[in-house]
């Protein structure tokens, strides 16, 4: 059975890792990683500075998900550079910044790490969804800014890293949309730029979930108002997925789809690829299980094909039917 996947020449031994958010803040968590059977090692979102991020408690989980407000808790994207040689498997650096131009400058001494210092740094995954900053919104869902936000950042990535060969993978990770227009408008605008890809869903933002015994929120930033993740929102995201697939394949695109949100089984991953994902990332359930869960999901996952009779994900990644 062959579960290997790749995004433009970055090659990945499997198609399941670790969605950027629970456990991979601090380097023993990175190597946590390293050492499991996640096929790539994702960095929590780093920013310019280090952040201690939102007050406690900020994330809560039961039977059917999880709620966070975790505020960007991360060790200061220099740290991620710094580390980036302990890891042995593709490595993944996700970042954003408070504005564009902190963006850009945490962007150009990533790339820079990498075209002056060689470090090891494979792939920048770009959060443009982070649900839980207080006073800022998405900027995805605004889609002047993600079309501006787009043309900097690969004009940036385009200059300075024009004649290097190895370049590390560029993606950004989008937010939940929820009306055909908006996959319409986010389609177009990301087709027009040469990124390898996307990654969706981020957390369902401003959820709430109450306590009934304390009659209480569960987490304490923002009135308790945070981002829902789990089961709660997978058939969100698998129509983020399949809406983004028919998008690019519509525009020609070879644009790769990174598919995230309550994967917690073999079948899950199934389903997301046959709704067009190349490579799944595993957030809630890796935060509950730890690493054993890739082993078990990407198990699942070989008896589901077995039973099918496929040999690669190849043979249905996208092919589902409508009826
Ligand atoms: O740190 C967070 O609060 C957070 C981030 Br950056 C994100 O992208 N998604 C999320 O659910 N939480």
């Amino acid at each position: 059975m062959n579960l290997s996947t790749s995004i433009s020449h970055l090659k990945f031994k499997s198609c399941i890792c670790n969605a950027s958010g629970p456990k991979c803040s601090l380097l023993e968590e990175l190597q946590n990683l390293d050492n499991s059977v996640s096929c790539a090692v994702i960095t929590k979102t780093s920013t310019l500075e280090k952040r201690e991020g939102n007050p406690q408690p900020r994330y809560y989980d039961n039977l059917l998900g999880s709620i966070n407000s975790m505020g960007l808790p991360n060790q200061g994207h220099n740290y991620y550079i710094k580390h980036s040689e302990k890891i042995n498997k593709p490595y993944i650096i996700s970042m954003t910044g408070f504005s564009l131009d902190e963006l850009i400058t945490v962007l150009t001494n990533i790339i820079i790490s990498k075209t002056n210092f060689n470090k090891k740094i494979d792939g920048i995954e770009i959060n443009l969804s982070c649900p839980n900053i207080i006073g800022k919104g998405q900027i995805a869902y605004d889609f002047k800014e993600l079309d501006n936000y787009l043309k900097e950042i690969c004009f940036i990535y385009s200059n300075l890293l024009e004649r290097f060969n190895e370049k590390p993978i560029l993606g950004i990770k989008l937010p939940p949309y929820f009306e055909i227009h908006h996959f319409e408008t986010a389609g177009e605008i990301i087709s027009k730029y040469p990124i390898d890809f996307i990654t969706c869903i981020n957390s369902i933002g401003n959820a709430l979930l109450v306590d009934i015994k304390n009659e209480s929120t569960v987490i304490k930033p923002k009135g308790g108002i945070g981002g829902l993740g789990g089961s709660y929102v997978k058939p969100t995201g698998l129509s983020n997925v399949r809406n983004f697939y028919l998008q690019f394949k519509k525009r020609n695109r070879d644009i790769k789809i990174i598919g995230c949100g309550g994967i917690e089984t073999g079948k899950d991953a199934f389903e997301y690829i046959l709704c067009g994902a190349d490579l799944l990332q595993i957030g809630t359930q890796f935060y509950k299980e730890d690493v054993g869960c890739f082993n078990r999901i990407l198990k699942e996952l070989t008896e589901v094909m077995k039973y099918k009779k496929y040999n690669n994900i190849d043979e249905f990644k996208g092919k589902l039917k409508t009826i």
